[in-house]
Formats: structure tokens, C-alpha cells, sequence
């Protein structure tokens, strides 16, 4: 006896359930979430700023001109949110962020970064992390510039990690060298934030996985 084979809709099914992290779905269309109102952003005085343990001392702004300059990346991933849904193929154009620290390189002793974004918000990560071949400032989504919902002109995409890591409408990046919570990491969140261990809140940290909160 051999097995019937399934229909195509359930071979569509189980081949979107593998790459979905642990308690994520796949909803219909891409939602818009965030804490507060969408920014208006004059790209006028727009800039963005790499500040902190810089291994000279000095930070480095590029204004929008500048930024347009900087090569350009594309990559396709997957974005998962913690409250649980998961928006597949998305092909995010804009800077690595390789490119951005080898523009400005880190000091030796910078272990994690916070990414900055327009009325405070902030997220932290490893500078691993923030350093994943995958990780680019994008400023488009499958082909069209951001709209202001979604993060314009420019919001970090770090695929491997839960979407709170990514800011919208990024303003600068932080290198540290000791870590610090951001925005949701000190309201309850997980430091990591790995979608495929599941690693949604703060009381799931292990001891090193984060500073005391
Ligand atoms: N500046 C800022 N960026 C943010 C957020 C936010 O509240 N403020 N929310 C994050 C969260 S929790 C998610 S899931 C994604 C959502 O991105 P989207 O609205 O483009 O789907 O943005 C992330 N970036
Ligand atoms: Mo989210």
C-alpha cells in the first residue's frame, strides 16, 4: 500500500508551515504595525548618524544625498512578527549594513548596537546581529520606495530576528560596548528576539542573554 498523495493545496500548506518560525501565521496582505503615529519625514533635513564606540572616536552623518550614494543590496526574507504573523517573500531593497560598518568601523570592544528611529524609538541587538549578511537599511519593498507606514525613507531589516529589531524610519545607529535594552526590551520583551527558539519575552532569557532588567 503506498500513501495517496496529498493535494496540491496541502503540499502548499505543510511547504509554508516549514518555514514559518514556531506559533506564526501567514495573514492576508502585509499589516502595518508600530507604537505611536507615522513620523513626517522631511528628507530636507533628513540624516542618518553612526555614533558611539567608533574605532576613531568620531561619528559620521550622511544627509539623504549622501545616503543615496551608498551602494545598494537587495535581499528576499521573511519578516515575523511577535504578535504572530509572518509576511513571506519580501524583497528589500537598500544598504547593507556591512557597508555601513566598514564605513564606519566599530571599536574593538563593541559587542552590541541600538538602531535608532524617529521619536526614540530604539532597538538593541548582538553587533553580530546587526553584522548578518542578510541586515540592510531599506528603503524599498518589492520594488516601490517604503511608504511612510512602513518605515520611510529608510527602516532596518534584520530577517533572522523577531520585526520589533527593525525600526521604522531609522535615524542612527549606536555602536555600544556593553549592551543596552531598547524600546521593547526594557517594556517586557526579549532581548534575542529569535523567532525559530521562540524567544518573544523577557522572562524567557536565560542568565547572559541580556542586561539586568
Ligand atoms: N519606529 C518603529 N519601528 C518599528 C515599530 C515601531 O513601533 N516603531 N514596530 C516594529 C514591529 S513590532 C513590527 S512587527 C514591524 C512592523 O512593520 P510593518 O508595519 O511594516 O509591517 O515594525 C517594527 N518597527
Ligand atoms: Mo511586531
Amino acid at each position: 500500500m503506498t500513501t495517496p498523495p496529498s493535494p496540491a493545496s496541502e503540499r502548499t500548506a505543510d511547504a509554508a508551515a516549514e518555514r514559518l518560525p514556531p506559533g506564526q501565521y501567514v495573514p492576508r496582505g502585509w499589516p502595518v504595525l508600530h507604537y505611536g503615529r507615522v513620523p513626517d519625514v522631511d528628507l530636507a533635513s533628513w540624516d542618518l548618524t553612526v555614533w558611539g564606540a567608533t574605532a576613531d572616536g568620531s561619528s559620521r552623518r550622511w544627509d539623504w544625498a549622501a545616503f543615496g550614494r551608498l551602494p545598494r543590496t537587495e535581499i528576499t526574507a521573511d519578516l515575523h512578527c511577535v504578535t504572530k504573523f509572518s509576511v513571506l517573500d519580501n524583497a528589500w531593497t537598500g544598504v547593507s549594513t556591512a557597508v555601513l560598518l566598514r564605513e564606519v568601523p566599530p571599536a574593538p570592544s563593541v559587542t552590541s548596537v541600538v538602531v535608532w528611529a524617529e521619536y526614540g524609538y530604539s532597538a538593541n541587538m548582538r553587533l553580530e546581529d546587526f553584522a548578518s549578511p542578510q541586515a540592510l537599511l531599506a528603503t524599498a519593498h518589492d520594488g516601490d520606495p517604503l511608504t511612510a507606514d512602513h518605515g520611510a525613507p529608510v527602516r532596518l531589516v534584520v530577517p533572522h530576528l523577531y520585526a520589533w529589531k527593525g525600526p521604522k524610519w531609522v535615524r542612527s545607529v549606536e555602536y555600544l560596548v556593553e549592551d543596552r535594552r531598547g524600546f521593547w526590551e526594557e517594556r517586557g520583551y526579549h532581548n534575542r528576539a529569535d523567532p525559530w527558539r521562540e524567544q518573544r519575552y523577557s522572562y524567557q532569557e536565560d542568565p547572559g542573554d541580556g542586561p539586568a532588567l
